[in-house]
């Protein structure tokens, strides 16, 4: 693999979730794969498992590794073609992902949507300009319409903690305070359709997900409908894809809690991470025995690393 934005770029997702499972019965099985190579992880936007994680997944490999959140400690980045940079922005996208490349044999790069302009947002401008020209393989680490670190490490803990061959899997939106992407969502949606799983979606009106993401999972506005029998539900708040980047309502009646685990199979409860307790998931489920959330966020490491080996391994075996 020289690439990682989105399931596309994988051959075979259940031998990645093999992989990533034997890394985490041997972390440290190939720590001579990655000396004298460096990994640069470059964050546009906040993060605290996406680099912890990957950082640790690189150690285990025997990688270097150079962290910078650019948004915060580098200059202005102008992603614009052809303009005059006499206002804000102080070098070209161009130039800066150019310079990292020349530093970095990978490097890992997290850049959120706008929200604004969703044709921009999905045509992924920001993320595929960086590929282009830093020149190296690139893992994504969130770009503006996928999570594929995040959706390989919710495959490995459902496939980990599954007790029928096709569980049942319900993505259900949550409320929140304020427009967040639906990068969590889109990718989980397409790693559940290709791992086959009986995959359902629900939301309220109005939120539905791009038809691309949605593929041919069964959608649903009648959360309970959705709910009854699951194996496995993930909360996960999300802005509107049609009214583009809007909150329509906030029903808190949508909140995931005990009172709804009941209409369930004793379903396993995931969320990504970082959840308002209270808001989107209840204490209750947080504090209680069906809360994946923390095998969750230890999957992001084995699923890092597998990520990193299968690079390293194409770079050095070409
Ligand atoms: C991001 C998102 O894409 O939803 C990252 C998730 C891994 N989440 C947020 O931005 C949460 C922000 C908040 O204020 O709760």
């Amino acid at each position: 693999m020289k690439l990682f934005t989105s399931i596309y770029d994988v051959s075979d997702i259940h031998q990645l979730v093999s992989d990533a499972i034997s890394l985490k019965k041997s972390p440290f099985a190939n720590e001579q794969l990655g000396k004298h190579k460096t990994l640069g992880l470059i964050f546009l936007n906040p993060s605290l498992r996406t680099r912890l994680s990957t950082q640790k997944a690189a150690l285990n490999l025997g990688l270097q590794v150079m962290v910078m959140n650019l948004d915060k400690e580098g200059w202005a980045v102008e992603t614009q073609d052809g303009i005059i940079m006499n206002g804000t922005t102080v070098e070209h996208i161009r130039e800066a992902a150019g310079v990292m490349g020349q530093y970095c044999d990978i490097i890992g790069f997290r850049s959120f949507p706008s929200l604004l302009n969703r044709e921009e947002d999905y045509s992924e401008e920001i993320f595929n300009k960086f590929v282009k020209f830093c020149g190296v393989p690139v893992v994504s680490l969130e770009s503006a319409t996928r999570h594929p670190l995040q959706s390989l490490a919710d495959l490995i803990t459902i496939e980990e903690l599954k007790k029928t061959e096709k569980p049942k899997v319900v993505l259900t939106w949550a409320p929140h305070v304020k427009p967040l992407p639906q990068a969590v969502a889109n990718s989980f949606a397409e790693w559940m359709n290709k791992a086959d799983y009986d995959f359902v979606i629900t939301h309220p009106e109005g939120y539905d997900l791009a038809p691309e993401f949605v593929g041919k999972a069964r959608v649903t506005n009648n959360q309970d409908e959705a709910l009854a029998g699951a194996d496995f539900v993930y909360v996960k708040n999300w802005s509107s894809y049609t009214d583009y980047g809007k909150m329509l309502i906030n029903d808190d009646s949508w909140m995931m809690t005990n009172e709804k685990l009941k209409l369930t199979n004793n379903a396993g409860v995931m969320h990504c991470l970082p959840v308002r307790r209270g808001l989107e998931l209840s204490h209750e489920i947080l504090d209680g025995p069906n809360s994946l959330v923390l095998n969750q966020a230890n999957n992001r490491v084995w699923a890092a690393q597998a990520v990193l080996k299968s690079i390293l391994e194409s770079i050095c075996l070409p």
